[in-house]
């Protein structure tokens, strides 16, 4: 079976690239000033809608996507290059969403439509972006940002305007094929539709997307058998076109089967239930289906349903015309298909705990969070500018306040990531 219609990935986009700590050189020219380029940004991640594609199977064997890095800056002033986009094509109908938050990142209902789902980190400052009047030299530039890999679940819900809804061998594929130039399989025995398949239904001036579901059998709902899977892909049709086998020519009875399905579409999704339907009473041809048809209705009226009956034969092709315009004008009383709202994943931060100040059991002052971990990374200790900028980043974020709230003293011990140093006022 070739059709997959859910898929889990695993996508990164690309880190930031560091920025340079770099001076310049040239001949006969001592001290030169720092020329230490920026770094590039990361890669994004890009999801594009593809109607040339109609399953997830490609993402059974390939799961890891990764956007390029971007370059690290360079001396004499040269920004790295920015990582390349990465492109992730998928069906029509894809929902992408983020398994650790559940948040769903891209619904990609329509050819073509363009998701960023994940940025690419920003690029670090090169040295040369720290000089100021005071500090000529600064010592230090800036990390990159670093990315972190997410998981995501892929889904494949089809988007089409009106689907044909039945239990196995009713004639669903033999519609669709009367109806569309689609040519999906047909046979003489059940689940012979293994995947929806789509055609463009026209009528007049007016088009509409039309899908056969695989057949679907009692208990799908709760996941017996083959029809389970099938469920998703009716969730987001407009109309449900219920086919009966009018002609009972498998012994079943068209009215049982048609109460069947609806129990299983109500019991799979609420919102079905409220989803416009009319039945198809398919294979008229065949003798005896006129008097199965009377009763049937008969039935429909007895239980209160008003959906409305169309008798049709998509062997000899009869009965469709007033179906299609009954669809046709339906659809132009109902919205859109439903679209999932997109969400956006919280901004990558590397930096986003809040500033904590710790007492351990020796006494020393433990400052994490905050700005500590970008302090750090752009300070170099052997170089007495970068300390002195150390030093006032302590006051100006707000950290010699939150040591002092914890009883910091004169000569206490404050340690922040792996630096540990003494406190003076
Ligand atoms: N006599 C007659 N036979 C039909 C008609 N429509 C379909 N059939 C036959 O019924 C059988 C099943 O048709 P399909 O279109 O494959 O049925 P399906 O609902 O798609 O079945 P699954 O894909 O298994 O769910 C085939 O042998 C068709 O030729 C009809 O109007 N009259
Ligand atoms: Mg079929």
């Amino acid at each position: 079976m070739n059709f997959v219609d859910i898929a889990k990935i695993y996508v990164k986009a690309g880190n930031g690239g560091d920025g340079a700590v770099s001076f310049h050189r040239e001949k006969y020219v001592p001290r030169g000033g720092p020329d230490g380029g920026d770094g590039g940004s990361g890669g994004n991640i890009i999801f594009v809608a593809d109607e040339n594609m109609s399953t997830l199977l490609d993402f059974k064997y390939m799961q890891h996507y990764r956007a390029e890095n971007g370059e690290n800056g360079r001396g004499n002033n040269q920004t790295g290059r920015n990582g390349a986009d990465l492109i992730i094509r998928v069906p029509v109908g894809t929902i992408v969403r983020d398994m650790e938050t559940c948040l769903i990142v891209a619904d990609m209902s329509y050819p073509g439509k363009e998701r960023i789902v994940l940025r690419g980190g920003k690029g670090g400052k090169g040295n040369a972006r720290f000089a100021t009047p005071t500090k000529q030299a600064p010592r230090y530039a800036q990390p990159g940002q670093k990315t972190r890999e997410r998981r995501f679940l892929l889904e494949l819900k089809t988007i089409a305007d009106v689907g044909l809804v039945g239990l196995p061998n009713v004639g669903k594929s033999t519609i669709l094929s009367v109806l569309t130039s689609a040519r999906p399989k047909i046979a003489n025995y059940h689940f012979t539709t293994l995947s929806p398949n789509l055609g463009v239904a026209k009528r007049y001036d007016k088009s509409f997307v039309l899908a056969d579901i695989p057949g679907l059998i009692e208990g799908a709902s709760e996941g017996a058998g083959l029809g389970h899977d099938f469920l998703r892909h009716i969730e987001r049709t407009r109309v449900i076109v219920h086919v009966v086998d009018i002609s009972g020519i498998e012994g079943r009875d068209p009215f049982d089967d048609y109460l069947q399905i609806t129990k299983e579409l109500a019991s799979y999704s609420e919102r079905l239930s409220y989803t416009p339907a009319v039945i198809a009473a398919n294979k008229m041809d065949i003798t005896g289906a006129d008097e199965n048809l009377e009763v049937f209705k008969q039935k429909l009226r007895q239980a209160g349903i008003d959906s409305p009956v169309f008798a049709v034969s998509a062997a000899t092709n009869k009965g469709f015309e007033p179906l299609l315009d009954a669809l046709v004008n339906m659809l132009d009383r109902i919205p859109k298909a439903y679209e999932y709202h997109e969400e956006h994943l919280p901004d990558e931060a590397p930096y986003s705990e809040p500033l904590k100040v710790k007492v351990d059991d020796d006494g020393v002052y433990v400052v994490s969070g905050g700005s500590v971990d970008y302090i750090l990374d752009t300070t170099n200790p052997n170089d007495p500018d970068s300390m002195h900028r150390f030093q006032q980043l302590l006051i100006a974020e707000g950290i010699i306040d939150a040591l002092r709230k914890e009883g910091v003293q004169e000569g206490d011990t404050v340690k922040m990531g792996e630096w540990e140093f003494d406190f003076v006022e």
